[in-house]
Protein backbone atom coordinates (compact mmCIF):
# COMPACT_ATOMS: atom_id res chain seq x y z
CA UNK A 1 0.00 0.00 0.00
CA UNK A 2 0.74 3.64 -0.43
CA UNK A 3 1.84 6.44 2.14
CA UNK A 4 -1.61 8.06 1.49
CA UNK A 5 -4.94 7.14 0.64
CA UNK A 6 -8.33 8.34 -0.09
CA UNK A 7 -10.69 7.21 3.21
CA UNK A 8 -9.10 5.43 6.06
CA UNK A 9 -11.65 3.77 8.06
CA UNK A 10 -10.57 2.71 11.57
CA UNK A 11 -11.76 1.85 14.97
CA UNK A 12 -14.49 -1.13 13.34
CA UNK A 13 -14.68 -4.39 13.43
CA UNK A 14 -15.15 -5.62 9.70
CA UNK A 15 -17.71 -8.67 8.95
CA UNK A 16 -15.34 -9.40 5.83
CA UNK A 17 -17.13 -12.49 4.27
CA UNK A 18 -13.68 -13.76 3.03
CA UNK A 19 -13.96 -17.05 3.80
CA UNK A 20 -10.06 -17.63 3.77
CA UNK A 21 -10.65 -16.05 7.19
CA UNK A 22 -11.74 -18.04 10.47
CA UNK A 23 -15.42 -18.09 11.76
CA UNK A 24 -18.46 -17.64 9.28
CA UNK A 25 -18.04 -13.75 8.62
CA UNK A 26 -14.26 -13.57 8.51
CA UNK A 27 -14.28 -11.42 11.32
CA UNK A 28 -11.05 -8.99 11.92
CA UNK A 29 -12.09 -6.64 15.32
CA UNK A 30 -10.37 -3.50 15.92
CA UNK A 31 -9.44 -3.21 12.26
CA UNK A 32 -8.95 -0.79 9.82
CA UNK A 33 -9.61 -0.03 6.03
CA UNK A 34 -7.55 2.08 3.79
CA UNK A 35 -9.50 2.74 0.41
CA UNK A 36 -7.77 5.17 -2.99
CA UNK A 37 -9.79 5.22 -6.25
CA UNK A 38 -13.02 3.43 -4.70
CA UNK A 39 -11.09 0.28 -3.85
CA UNK A 40 -9.61 -1.01 -0.59
CA UNK A 41 -6.26 -1.22 -0.58
CA UNK A 42 -5.54 -2.28 3.10
CA UNK A 43 -7.64 -4.29 5.49
CA UNK A 44 -6.41 -5.68 8.72
CA UNK A 45 -6.01 -5.63 12.18
CA UNK A 46 -5.76 -1.22 13.30
CA UNK A 47 -2.59 -2.64 15.16
CA UNK A 48 -1.10 -3.57 12.51
CA UNK A 49 -1.86 -0.45 9.61
CA UNK A 50 0.90 0.80 7.80
CA UNK A 51 1.57 4.61 8.06
CA UNK A 52 -0.82 6.19 5.99
CA UNK A 53 -1.93 9.76 5.57
CA UNK A 54 -5.50 9.58 4.75
CA UNK A 55 -7.88 12.45 2.91
CA UNK A 56 -11.00 11.76 4.89
CA UNK A 57 -10.99 9.92 8.28
CA UNK A 58 -13.68 8.29 9.52
CA UNK A 59 -14.09 7.19 13.19
CA UNK A 60 -15.96 3.69 13.25
CA UNK A 61 -16.96 4.20 17.09
CA UNK A 62 -16.56 0.38 17.30
CA UNK A 63 -19.49 -0.36 14.94
CA UNK A 64 -19.39 -3.24 12.63
CA UNK A 65 -18.59 -2.59 8.53
CA UNK A 66 -19.97 -5.17 6.41
CA UNK A 67 -19.59 -5.49 2.52
CA UNK A 68 -22.56 -3.17 0.62
CA UNK A 69 -25.17 -5.60 -0.08
CA UNK A 70 -25.51 -7.43 -3.17
CA UNK A 71 -29.77 -7.89 -4.74
CA UNK A 72 -29.08 -10.74 -7.25
CA UNK A 73 -32.62 -11.35 -8.78
CA UNK A 74 -35.09 -8.76 -9.02
CA UNK A 75 -37.96 -7.55 -11.42
CA UNK A 76 -37.57 -4.23 -9.90
CA UNK A 77 -38.87 -2.18 -13.33
CA UNK A 78 -42.06 -2.67 -14.01
CA UNK A 79 -45.49 -1.31 -14.84
CA UNK A 80 -48.54 -1.12 -12.29
CA UNK A 81 -49.29 -3.72 -9.35
CA UNK A 82 -51.37 -6.79 -8.54
CA UNK A 83 -52.97 -6.07 -5.38
CA UNK A 84 -56.30 -7.71 -6.49
CA UNK A 85 -54.38 -10.33 -7.34
CA UNK A 86 -53.10 -10.70 -4.03
CA UNK A 87 -56.74 -10.82 -2.68
CA UNK A 88 -58.06 -13.39 -5.04
CA UNK A 89 -55.21 -15.31 -4.04
CA UNK A 90 -56.04 -14.76 -0.03
CA UNK A 91 -59.30 -15.77 -0.96
CA UNK A 92 -58.70 -19.18 -2.16
CA UNK A 93 -57.26 -19.44 -5.89
CA UNK A 94 -53.22 -20.49 -6.38
CA UNK A 95 -50.75 -18.36 -8.64
CA UNK A 96 -51.10 -21.20 -10.86
CA UNK A 97 -54.86 -20.44 -11.39
CA UNK A 98 -54.35 -16.72 -11.76
CA UNK A 99 -51.72 -17.49 -14.63
CA UNK A 100 -53.70 -19.42 -16.22
CA UNK A 101 -56.83 -17.23 -16.10
CA UNK A 102 -54.46 -14.33 -17.62
CA UNK A 103 -53.54 -12.92 -14.65
CA UNK A 104 -50.58 -13.34 -13.23
CA UNK A 105 -47.38 -12.00 -15.06
CA UNK A 106 -49.56 -11.46 -18.07
CA UNK A 107 -51.07 -8.89 -15.79
CA UNK A 108 -48.14 -7.00 -15.45
CA UNK A 109 -46.74 -6.93 -19.10
CA UNK A 110 -49.82 -5.37 -20.64
CA UNK A 111 -49.32 -2.88 -17.58
CA UNK A 112 -45.80 -2.64 -18.53
CA UNK A 113 -46.47 -2.61 -22.46
CA UNK A 114 -48.16 0.51 -21.95
CA UNK A 115 -46.53 2.52 -19.73
CA UNK A 116 -44.21 4.71 -20.72
CA UNK A 117 -40.24 4.79 -20.31
CA UNK A 118 -40.63 7.64 -17.82
CA UNK A 119 -43.55 5.80 -16.10
CA UNK A 120 -41.20 2.95 -15.54
CA UNK A 121 -38.27 4.87 -14.26
CA UNK A 122 -40.11 6.90 -11.73
CA UNK A 123 -42.36 3.79 -10.66
CA UNK A 124 -38.66 1.80 -10.08
CA UNK A 125 -37.46 4.81 -8.02
CA UNK A 126 -39.16 3.99 -4.80
CA UNK A 127 -38.24 0.29 -4.87
CA UNK A 128 -35.06 0.75 -5.96
CA UNK A 129 -34.34 3.58 -2.75
CA UNK A 130 -36.13 1.52 -0.52
CA UNK A 131 -32.75 -1.17 -1.32
CA UNK A 132 -30.50 1.65 -1.09
CA UNK A 133 -31.26 2.45 2.40
CA UNK A 134 -30.45 -0.53 3.46
CA UNK A 135 -26.86 -0.60 2.26
CA UNK A 136 -27.84 -2.64 -1.21
CA UNK A 137 -25.01 -0.93 -3.27
CA UNK A 138 -25.73 -3.89 -6.52
CA UNK A 139 -28.50 -4.31 -7.55
CA UNK A 140 -29.66 -7.43 -10.61
CA UNK A 141 -32.50 -6.16 -12.68
CA UNK A 142 -34.20 -8.49 -15.10
CA UNK A 143 -37.06 -7.77 -18.44
CA UNK A 144 -39.08 -10.15 -18.68
CA UNK A 145 -42.52 -7.98 -18.52
CA UNK A 146 -42.19 -7.02 -22.54
CA UNK A 147 -42.23 -10.05 -24.04
CA UNK A 148 -41.23 -8.43 -27.19
CA UNK A 149 -38.62 -6.04 -28.46
CA UNK A 150 -39.46 -2.77 -27.79
CA UNK A 151 -40.44 -3.39 -24.26
CA UNK A 152 -37.54 -5.52 -23.35
CA UNK A 153 -35.59 -3.03 -24.53
CA UNK A 154 -37.75 0.29 -22.61
CA UNK A 155 -37.37 -2.06 -19.32
CA UNK A 156 -33.89 -2.61 -19.83
CA UNK A 157 -32.56 0.71 -20.61
CA UNK A 158 -34.90 2.12 -17.70
CA UNK A 159 -32.96 -0.18 -15.40
CA UNK A 160 -29.58 1.24 -16.94
CA UNK A 161 -31.10 4.81 -16.58
CA UNK A 162 -31.43 4.53 -12.92
CA UNK A 163 -27.48 3.47 -12.23
CA UNK A 164 -26.74 6.37 -13.66
CA UNK A 165 -29.30 8.65 -11.14
CA UNK A 166 -28.48 6.40 -7.74
CA UNK A 167 -25.12 5.07 -6.32
CA UNK A 168 -25.84 1.84 -7.17
CA UNK A 169 -24.33 -0.78 -9.75
CA UNK A 170 -27.11 -2.56 -11.68
CA UNK A 171 -26.91 -5.57 -13.21
CA UNK A 172 -29.19 -6.52 -16.39
CA UNK A 173 -30.76 -9.49 -17.60
CA UNK A 174 -33.21 -10.24 -20.20
CA UNK A 175 -35.60 -12.63 -19.52
CA UNK A 176 -37.68 -12.59 -22.46
CA UNK A 177 -38.24 -16.20 -22.08
CA UNK A 178 -40.44 -15.71 -18.77
CA UNK A 179 -44.08 -16.08 -20.05
CA UNK A 180 -45.89 -16.89 -23.22
CA UNK A 181 -47.23 -13.68 -25.07
CA UNK A 182 -50.88 -13.71 -25.75
CA UNK A 183 -49.77 -13.05 -29.73
CA UNK A 184 -48.22 -16.40 -29.35
CA UNK A 185 -50.73 -18.36 -27.48
CA UNK A 186 -50.68 -21.71 -28.23
CA UNK A 187 -47.23 -21.54 -30.70
CA UNK A 188 -44.66 -21.40 -27.44
CA UNK A 189 -41.85 -23.27 -29.84
CA UNK A 190 -42.22 -19.69 -31.99
CA UNK A 191 -42.34 -17.36 -29.40
CA UNK A 192 -38.61 -19.32 -28.88
CA UNK A 193 -37.46 -18.72 -32.21
CA UNK A 194 -38.68 -15.00 -31.43
CA UNK A 195 -36.44 -14.84 -28.36
CA UNK A 196 -33.42 -16.32 -29.97
CA UNK A 197 -33.63 -15.19 -33.28
CA UNK A 198 -34.72 -11.26 -32.08
CA UNK A 199 -34.92 -10.36 -28.85
CA UNK A 200 -31.45 -11.89 -27.41
CA UNK A 201 -29.26 -10.47 -30.63
CA UNK A 202 -30.81 -6.79 -30.45
CA UNK A 203 -30.07 -7.06 -26.87
CA UNK A 204 -26.70 -8.10 -27.29
CA UNK A 205 -26.03 -5.76 -29.79
CA UNK A 206 -26.70 -3.10 -27.65
CA UNK A 207 -24.98 -4.25 -24.72
CA UNK A 208 -28.39 -3.95 -22.70
CA UNK A 209 -28.15 -7.02 -20.67
CA UNK A 210 -25.23 -8.84 -18.19
CA UNK A 211 -26.97 -12.03 -18.69
CA UNK A 212 -29.84 -14.28 -20.06
CA UNK A 213 -32.59 -15.51 -17.48
CA UNK A 214 -35.47 -18.06 -18.32
CA UNK A 215 -38.65 -19.13 -16.26
CA UNK A 216 -38.55 -23.20 -16.69
CA UNK A 217 -42.27 -23.70 -15.28
CA UNK A 218 -45.02 -25.54 -16.56
CA UNK A 219 -46.73 -22.66 -16.96
CA UNK A 220 -44.33 -21.00 -18.41
CA UNK A 221 -41.11 -23.00 -20.61
CA UNK A 222 -40.32 -26.65 -21.17
CA UNK A 223 -36.77 -27.78 -20.16
CA UNK A 224 -36.21 -28.05 -24.03
CA UNK A 225 -37.46 -25.02 -24.72
CA UNK A 226 -35.10 -23.69 -21.99
CA UNK A 227 -32.11 -25.09 -23.65
CA UNK A 228 -32.48 -23.53 -27.13
CA UNK A 229 -32.50 -20.10 -25.14
CA UNK A 230 -29.24 -21.09 -23.09
CA UNK A 231 -27.14 -22.36 -26.67
CA UNK A 232 -28.14 -18.61 -27.86
CA UNK A 233 -27.35 -16.81 -24.95
CA UNK A 234 -24.04 -18.98 -25.05
CA UNK A 235 -23.20 -18.27 -29.09
CA UNK A 236 -23.75 -14.43 -27.66
CA UNK A 237 -21.47 -14.97 -24.92
CA UNK A 238 -23.79 -14.23 -22.46
CA UNK A 239 -23.97 -15.64 -19.36
CA UNK A 240 -27.10 -17.50 -17.87
CA UNK A 241 -29.26 -18.18 -14.93
CA UNK A 242 -32.54 -19.71 -14.46
CA UNK A 243 -35.84 -19.72 -12.44
CA UNK A 244 -35.92 -23.40 -11.63
CA UNK A 245 -37.88 -25.73 -9.67
CA UNK A 246 -39.90 -22.89 -7.97
CA UNK A 247 -43.28 -25.08 -8.30
CA UNK A 248 -42.86 -28.63 -9.63
CA UNK A 249 -39.75 -30.93 -10.24
CA UNK A 250 -38.57 -30.64 -14.32
CA UNK A 251 -35.18 -31.23 -13.97
CA UNK A 252 -34.29 -27.76 -15.06
CA UNK A 253 -31.59 -27.13 -12.88
CA UNK A 254 -29.35 -30.11 -13.85
CA UNK A 255 -29.73 -28.86 -17.27
CA UNK A 256 -29.23 -25.37 -16.49
CA UNK A 257 -26.05 -26.72 -14.10
CA UNK A 258 -24.35 -28.58 -16.87
CA UNK A 259 -24.85 -25.59 -19.05
CA UNK A 260 -23.13 -23.64 -16.87
CA UNK A 261 -25.47 -21.62 -15.39
CA UNK A 262 -24.15 -18.68 -12.81
CA UNK A 263 -26.97 -19.75 -10.71
CA UNK A 264 -30.34 -21.49 -10.28
CA UNK A 265 -32.93 -19.61 -8.43
CA UNK A 266 -36.04 -20.55 -6.03
CA UNK A 267 -35.11 -24.15 -6.03
CA UNK A 268 -37.68 -25.39 -3.79
CA UNK A 269 -38.21 -28.43 -5.80
CA UNK A 270 -34.69 -29.60 -6.51
CA UNK A 271 -33.84 -33.74 -6.56
CA UNK A 272 -30.72 -34.95 -5.27
CA UNK A 273 -29.19 -35.17 -8.22
CA UNK A 274 -29.89 -31.55 -9.06
CA UNK A 275 -27.93 -30.52 -5.99
CA UNK A 276 -24.93 -32.77 -6.93
CA UNK A 277 -25.27 -30.87 -10.39
CA UNK A 278 -24.90 -28.19 -9.15
CA UNK A 279 -21.86 -28.91 -6.76
CA UNK A 280 -19.98 -30.12 -9.60
CA UNK A 281 -20.59 -26.89 -11.49
CA UNK A 282 -20.32 -24.48 -9.17
CA UNK A 283 -23.63 -23.21 -9.62
CA UNK A 284 -24.89 -20.87 -7.13
CA UNK A 285 -28.48 -21.81 -5.50
CA UNK A 286 -30.51 -18.05 -5.44
CA UNK A 287 -33.12 -18.72 -2.20
CA UNK A 288 -35.92 -16.66 -2.84
CA UNK A 289 -37.62 -16.73 0.82
CA UNK A 290 -40.29 -13.69 0.24
CA UNK A 291 -41.85 -15.39 -3.31
CA UNK A 292 -42.10 -18.53 -0.56
CA UNK A 293 -43.23 -16.33 1.89
CA UNK A 294 -45.99 -14.58 -0.30
CA UNK A 295 -47.67 -17.61 -1.85
CA UNK A 296 -47.70 -19.36 0.77
CA UNK A 297 -45.74 -22.23 -0.33
CA UNK A 298 -45.09 -24.93 1.97
CA UNK A 299 -41.78 -27.23 0.25
CA UNK A 300 -38.47 -25.86 1.65
CA UNK A 301 -35.30 -25.72 -0.53
CA UNK A 302 -33.21 -28.60 0.38
CA UNK A 303 -30.90 -26.39 2.58
CA UNK A 304 -28.46 -29.10 4.27
CA UNK A 305 -27.86 -30.70 1.38
CA UNK A 306 -26.36 -27.88 -0.43
CA UNK A 307 -24.64 -26.99 2.58
CA UNK A 308 -23.41 -30.69 2.65
CA UNK A 309 -22.50 -30.56 -0.97
CA UNK A 310 -20.87 -27.32 -1.11
CA UNK A 311 -23.50 -25.48 -3.28
CA UNK A 312 -22.84 -21.72 -2.67
CA UNK A 313 -26.30 -20.10 -1.27
CA UNK A 314 -27.37 -16.82 -2.15
CA UNK A 315 -30.54 -14.74 -0.86
CA UNK A 316 -32.41 -12.55 -2.41
CA UNK A 317 -35.97 -10.13 -2.62
CA UNK A 318 -36.88 -11.37 -6.05
CA UNK A 319 -38.58 -8.10 -5.63
CA UNK A 320 -41.58 -8.13 -8.36
CA UNK A 321 -45.16 -7.34 -8.50
CA UNK A 322 -46.71 -10.97 -8.16
CA UNK A 323 -44.91 -13.36 -5.98
CA UNK A 324 -42.81 -10.53 -3.73
CA UNK A 325 -43.63 -7.26 -3.24
CA UNK A 326 -41.25 -6.68 -1.02
CA UNK A 327 -38.44 -4.18 -1.51
CA UNK A 328 -36.14 -5.26 1.99
CA UNK A 329 -33.47 -7.38 1.11
CA UNK A 330 -33.15 -7.17 4.89
CA UNK A 331 -35.64 -8.54 5.52
CA UNK A 332 -35.19 -11.75 3.33
CA UNK A 333 -32.04 -12.32 5.22
CA UNK A 334 -34.44 -12.81 8.43
CA UNK A 335 -36.79 -14.92 6.40
CA UNK A 336 -33.98 -16.62 5.49
CA UNK A 337 -33.27 -17.89 8.72
CA UNK A 338 -36.77 -18.33 9.92
CA UNK A 339 -38.25 -20.34 6.94
CA UNK A 340 -35.33 -21.75 5.43
CA UNK A 341 -32.73 -22.68 8.37
CA UNK A 342 -29.82 -20.34 7.43
CA UNK A 343 -27.57 -19.75 9.84
CA UNK A 344 -27.68 -15.83 10.45
CA UNK A 345 -23.60 -16.01 9.25
CA UNK A 346 -25.04 -17.66 6.09
CA UNK A 347 -27.81 -15.17 5.73
CA UNK A 348 -24.95 -12.07 5.65
CA UNK A 349 -23.18 -14.65 3.12
CA UNK A 350 -25.88 -14.89 0.88
CA UNK A 351 -26.50 -11.20 0.53
CA UNK A 352 -22.96 -10.40 -0.04
CA UNK A 353 -20.14 -12.64 -1.32
CA UNK A 354 -22.58 -15.30 -2.69
CA UNK A 355 -24.80 -12.88 -4.63
CA UNK A 356 -21.72 -11.75 -5.98
CA UNK A 357 -21.17 -15.04 -7.02
CA UNK A 358 -24.54 -15.48 -8.95
CA UNK A 359 -23.44 -12.65 -10.90
CA UNK A 360 -20.42 -13.49 -12.10
CA UNK A 361 -18.73 -10.77 -10.11
CA UNK A 362 -17.22 -12.37 -7.26
CA UNK A 363 -14.27 -11.25 -8.50
CA UNK A 364 -14.92 -7.38 -7.62
CA UNK A 365 -17.22 -7.52 -4.82
CA UNK A 366 -19.35 -9.16 -1.91
CA UNK A 367 -15.73 -9.20 -0.02
CA UNK A 368 -14.06 -7.14 2.31
CA UNK A 369 -10.55 -7.37 0.82
CA UNK A 370 -7.66 -5.59 -0.77
CA UNK A 371 -8.28 -5.06 -4.69
CA UNK A 372 -12.25 -5.14 -4.26
CA UNK A 373 -14.53 -2.09 -4.54
CA UNK A 374 -14.92 0.01 -1.79
CA UNK A 375 -18.65 -0.71 -1.21
CA UNK A 376 -19.21 -0.82 2.44
CA UNK A 377 -21.96 -0.51 5.17
CA UNK A 378 -21.57 0.76 9.03
CA UNK A 379 -24.03 -0.82 11.23
CA UNK A 380 -24.49 0.32 14.66
CA UNK A 381 -24.43 -3.42 16.37
CA UNK A 382 -22.49 -5.37 18.82
CA UNK A 383 -22.69 -8.83 16.64
CA UNK A 384 -23.43 -9.20 13.21
CA UNK A 385 -25.67 -11.76 13.93
CA UNK A 386 -28.07 -9.05 14.54
CA UNK A 387 -28.09 -8.44 10.76
CA UNK A 388 -30.64 -11.16 10.45
CA UNK A 389 -32.24 -11.17 13.66
CA UNK A 390 -33.69 -7.78 13.94
CA UNK A 391 -35.31 -5.94 11.57
CA UNK A 392 -37.11 -2.33 11.07
CA UNK A 393 -34.79 -0.65 13.71
CA UNK A 394 -31.14 -1.26 12.75
CA UNK A 395 -30.29 0.78 9.71
CA UNK A 396 -26.79 1.52 8.60
CA UNK A 397 -25.37 4.75 9.99
CA UNK A 398 -23.14 5.02 7.16
CA UNK A 399 -22.56 3.46 3.36
CA UNK A 400 -19.97 3.62 1.27
CA UNK A 401 -20.50 3.41 -2.73
CA UNK A 402 -16.48 3.34 -4.43
CA UNK A 403 -15.51 4.27 -1.27
CA UNK A 404 -17.70 7.43 -1.97
CA UNK A 405 -20.02 8.07 1.42
CA UNK A 406 -23.11 7.93 0.08
CA UNK A 407 -25.24 7.37 3.10
CA UNK A 408 -28.92 9.45 2.83
CA UNK A 409 -30.41 11.91 4.51
N1 LIG B 1 -40.79 -16.36 -10.78
C1 LIG B 1 -40.92 -15.34 -9.96
O1 LIG B 1 -40.81 -15.43 -8.78
C2 LIG B 1 -41.19 -14.13 -10.72
N2 LIG B 1 -41.02 -14.60 -12.04
C3 LIG B 1 -40.83 -15.89 -12.03
O2 LIG B 1 -40.66 -16.52 -13.02
C4 LIG B 1 -42.59 -13.68 -10.48
C5 LIG B 1 -43.11 -12.85 -11.58
C6 LIG B 1 -44.52 -12.38 -11.37
O3 LIG B 1 -45.37 -13.03 -10.76
O4 LIG B 1 -44.79 -11.27 -11.89
FE1 LIG C 1 -37.95 -14.04 -10.17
Amino acid sequence: MTERCDLLISNVNAATMDPSLPGGYGAVEDAAVAVTGGRIVWIGPRRELPECAADQVVDGEGQWLTPGLVDCHTHLVYGGHRASEYARRLGGESYEEVARAGGGILSTVRATRAASAEQLYHGAEPRLKALLSEGVTTVEVKSGYGLELDTELKQLRTARRLAQHYPVDIVTTCLAAHALPPEYDGRPDEYIDLVCEEILPAVAREQLADAVDMFCESIAFTVEQCQRVIDRARELDLPVKAHAEQLSSSGATSMASKAGALSVDHIEYITDMDVAAMAENGTVAVLLPGAFYTLRETRVPPVDKLRASGVSMALSTDLNPGSCPIASLRLMMNMGCNLFGLTPAEALAGVTRSAARALGLCCSRGVLRAGLRADMVLWPMETPDQLAYEYGALKPSEIFFGGKNVTAG
